[in-house]
Order: structure tokens, then sequence, then C-alpha cells
């Protein structure tokens, strides 16, 4: 049973040993993020018994209401991540300003994002939920961070991850070459190396979008999807499944797994706020992710790795996943008005 099953912390060590020059920092900031998602997943698998669900009756930084967990999780990662000096600031959906490493603890060279809990409406009904984080390096001999450190942007990404707390819980990470996904064994609180070397079919058959706002779609996206619910006898000439769990990290994960194409465009209703999902901690971590699996990640008119971030919570279109459904999908951008 426990043969040659390599572990998260030994699959990051033998990373390391190909980088001239690492000093085990970033390793041991990973592990640190490992530890952080499994005190989430153990509060997530405990969740009405240990009391953590509902309401906080607290609002984030988005003006939406956090739930007990959305809060318990920022804490959590809070207090993993900024003793060890391998951080000099953070930032979190979950607060409206960015986190200096408090003066009792040394600061080091990178900045954390993250979401805590992505999904976090789902917790209640017990539907999967997930942490998002991205890893940028801060500039050298940072001592005050400032949001400005923050504002890089996603190609400048050193690492960027996520975990699903689902039937099982699973961490997906890049640092750059390639995807390797990791699954939790409870019985001794490891992650196992379970899906190596991910890789996003070019082409699918399924899309991820929440239909209840196609009033307020753009053209380019009703002709996507007009088309795909025409099925094999419209110009497509297959028929098409759709998915729609309102858990980001979920539906990336799926679209990793078997193909698909994820959208959460500019509409009419988001688009005074640039849309709906946020750059730094959720579109570019998994911008990252989707692009090392061989997928697009894009708004529709531009590649959002290449966005340069003009505030910490800014939101902006998302359509990413299978390579040959993407291109489709900017194609109808640059011809319909
Ligand atoms: P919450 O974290 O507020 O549940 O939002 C989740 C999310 O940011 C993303 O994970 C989902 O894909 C998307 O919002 C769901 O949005 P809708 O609730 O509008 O479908």
């Amino acid at each position: 049973m426990h043969n040659n099953r390599t572990t998260i912390t030994q699959f990051l060590i033998e990373e390391q040993r190909h980088i001239q020059g690492a000093t085990g920092d970033f390793t041991a900031l990973l592990n640190d993020i490992v530890t952080a998602c499994k005190v989430i997943s153990n509060l997530v698998n405990y969740g009405a018994l240990v009391g953590v669900l509902g309401s906080a009756d607290t609002q984030n930084v988005q003006g939406e209401s956090q739930k007990k967990l959305d809060v318990i999780s920022n804490e959590v990662f809070l207090k993993s991540n900024e003793w060890a000096g391998h951080v000099s600031a953070m930032a979190s959906e979950e607060m409206e300003d960015i986190y200096p490493i408090p003066e009792q603890y040394p600061r080091g060279k990178y900045l954390l994002l993250f979401d805590p809990l992505d999904g976090s409406s789902n917790i209640d009904i017990n539907v999967s939920v997930g942490t998002i984080f991205s890893i940028l390096r801060g500039p050298e001999g940072l001592t005050k961070p400032t949001v400005a450190d923050f504002l890089q942007p996603g190609v400048k990404q050193v690492c960027a991850g996520y975990t699903l707390y689902g039937p099982s819980t699973m961490m997906v990470l890049t640092t750059g070459s390639g995807v390797n996904g990791f699954t939790l064994d409870q019985n001794i609180g490891e992650f196992i190396l379970s899906h190596p070397n991910l890789r996003i079919a070019p082409d699918s058959q399924e899309f991820a979008i929440n239909v209840s706002n196609m009033r307020f779609w753009k053209s380019p996206i009703k002709r996507y999807i007009d088309e795909c619910l025409a099925g094999k006898d419209g110009v497509r000439g297959k028929d098409f499944n759709m998915r729609w769990i309102a858990s980001m990290v979920a539906e990336v994960h799926r679209i990793l797994t078997r193909g698909g194409v994820f959208m959460y465009p500019l509409d009419s209703k988001n688009q005074d706020q640039g849309g709906r999902l946020r750059l730094m901690y959720e579109a570019n971590p998994m911008s990252f992710i989707i692009e090392q699996a061989g997928g697009m990640s894009t708004t529709g008119h531009e590649r959002i790795m290449e966005i340069q971030p003009t505030s910490v919570h800014q939101r902006v279109p998302v359509i990413l996943g299978s390579k040959n459904e993407v291109e489709r999908i900017i194609a109808y951008h640059l011809t319909e008005n």
C-alpha cells in the first residue's frame, strides 16, 4: 500500500534539486500552504459537527456576505504562512487591505495571494469548495510591502495551485513545468502524487456557464452557446453537455480531468465591475494551471495572464479550458460586435 508513493514533500524537494541556487525557501513556503489546506480540509469535512457552517454575519471587501468558514479559512492561511520568514505580505479575497507580515516575524522574498474558500455559497449545501493560491516574487530587498508590489501580471507567478475539498481532497499545482495532482491520504495526513503531468484535451463537448445570466450575454457568447445547444444537427455537428457547480475550483478540476470550457464572461449585468471573478487570486492562478496543462485562458479579447493589474481585488471576464474551444470563442469575439 505504501510502496513507491511519492508524497508532495518528496516531490517538491526533488523539483527543488533541478533549480540552480534554490535555497529551500520556496519549498518550505509550499509546505506551509499544504499544512493550511490540510487544516481547512479537516474543518470542511467536519462541517456542522464543529459549528463552522452558516453565515458569519459579516461582509467582505466585495460586499459579499461571509460564511463562517470563509473567515476561519482566511485565519488558517494567515497563521500558517506568517511566521516562517518566506513571505513579506499576503492578500486575500476576504481582506480589504494587504497583510504585511507582523513585525515579530521575519519577512521573506515571496508575496502570497489566496481565495481561502472559493465557492463558499456551496458550503451549507455540502457541495465541493476549494482554496486557490498564487505566489509572486516581491521586489529585491523589499522591507515595507505595499499594494503596488502585488500588481504584477499573471505571467510573473512563480507558482499557482488549488485544493479541492470534494469526495477526496486534492491539491493541484504548477511551478511552471507542467501540472501535477496530489490526493490527501486521510490515514497518514499526506498528499500523495496521484495525477502526474495533467493535460487538457484540446477538444471538448462540455461547457460550463451560469445560463440564468443568458439575457445579459453579449453576442459572441450567445453565438457560441447557441451553436452548442443546436447539437449534432447544427454547425458544430456534435451534441454538447453542460455543467455548472458554482465552484470555480471544481469546474477547473473537471476541465483538467476531462476537458471542457468554463465561462464567466463580461455581460451587461457585471460589466460595470469589469466581470465577476477576481484577477489576482482566482483568474491568474487558474490561468497559469490551465496554460501549463495545454489549455487557454482569455477575457475573450486578451490573454488573462498578460493583464497589468490596477487593483488587488480587480475583476475580469474569464473564458478558459480546451484550446480549440477557447480559440473558437476568441474568434467570435473578433467577428461579432
Ligand atoms: P462564492 O465564493 O461567492 O461562492 O463565488 C464562487 C465564484 O467566485 C466561483 O467559484 C464560481 O464559479 C462563481 O463565483 C459562481 O457564480 P454564480 O453564483 O453567479 O453562479
